[in-house]
């Protein structure tokens, strides 16, 4: 039988669907997830284990997962030995020191000797440690933001996207600490395992196609024949464009693959220089 390659991912979390929705754009076929723990891809060696973040690393470091999708906080917290490989661009947040709102912090060194409760004391420890700053760390495993207001701690350090947790509490962002996406690892045991290990490759490069693809649009435009080439000069294309004759003869149709934070940049040097009918349509997946 052939060998499996074994992908940890959060079983119920801010990560789930992303980390599944992401294997799919990558076309594994991955069924009905929901209640279990073990879920085969119909048409990869791939077996999909469904855990715990916090226990995403150690399964990893032990090579009982090869790989893993996890928040980088995580592995930075856990500190275990694996590979980071490659930022996802999803899960995104800041790992951030917070203050009660009426309170004023500008450096570090105003943090001298205070208390501070986190889910996250050893990312928080060696930030002191390399700003020389010498305060105390609790560690709470939920419901950090509550700490100031129970006279538990001065300030927090708590994981941050939209903010609304800390105004809520009456708290607000002072500086990061760290910013953090989910990352994919590896375990530095599966170098020993050729079958593995090509397996691993495969998976990779349909990730990196997959993110490369969500960065980009495919856009098309009509031009007269008398633009072309100040048009083509205004597309950042990835490749040369494509140029299409058309049915009226002055025009042509020209097609490229942009940077997607581009295309509204590039959007109105392209309508002065003639173009019309600009389109942008999202790409599944792009090899280069
Ligand atoms: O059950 P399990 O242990 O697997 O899940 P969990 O409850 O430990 O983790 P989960 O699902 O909450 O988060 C998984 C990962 O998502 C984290 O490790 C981060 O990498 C990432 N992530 C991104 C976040 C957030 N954004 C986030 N906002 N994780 C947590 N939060 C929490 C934060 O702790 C705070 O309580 O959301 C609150 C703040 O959110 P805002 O939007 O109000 O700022
Ligand atoms: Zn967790």
């Amino acid at each position: 039988m052939n060998k499996k390659l074994k992908l940890a991912v959060q079983k119920k979390g801010r990560l789930s669907e992303k980390s599944i929705g992401l294997l799919r754009n990558c076309g594994l076929e991955i069924e009905n997830f929901q209640e279990r723990l073990i879920v085969s891809a119909s048409n990869f060696n791939l077996e999909v284990l469904f855990l715990r973040d916090d226990d995403i690393p150690e399964y990893v470091q032990e090579n009982v997962a090869h790989i893993g999708i996890v928040g980088e906080n995580v592995v930075l917290e856990k500190n275990l030995d694996v590979e980071i490989v490659k930022k996802l661009g999803f899960g995104r947040c800041t790992l951030s020191l917070a203050i009660p709102e009426k309170n004023k912090v500008t450096n570090i060194q105003d943090i001298q000797n205070k208390t501070i409760a986190t889910s996250y004391p050893n990312i928080v420890r060696n930030y002191l440690n390399e700003n020389g700053v010498e305060a105390k760390v609790i560690e709470l495993n939920g419901s950090v933001e509550i700490a100031p207001s129970l006279g538990v701690a001065d300030y927090i350090c708590d994981l941050v996207s939209t903010g609304n947790t800390l105004k809520q509490n009456k708290l607000k962002k002072s500086f990061n600490i760290l910013n953090s996406q989910a990352v994919l690892i590896k375990s530095k045991k599966l170098d020993n395992y050729d079958e593995l290990k090509i397996l691993y490759r495969k998976l990779l490069d349909r990730i990196e196609s997959s993110l490369k693809a969500q960065k980009s649009k495919y856009i098309m435009m009509n031009v007269p024949k008398d633009s072309l080439k100040e048009i083509i000069k205004i597309i950042p294309s990835l490749k040369s464009p494509t140029i299409l004759p058309l049915a009226d003869e002055n025009l042509l149709a020209v097609h490229a693959v942009i940077f997607e934070d581009k295309f509204w940049e590039i959007n109105e040097e392209l309508k002065q220089a003639g173009a019309s009918g600009i389109l942008s349509i999202p790409i599944e997946n792009i090899i280069l």
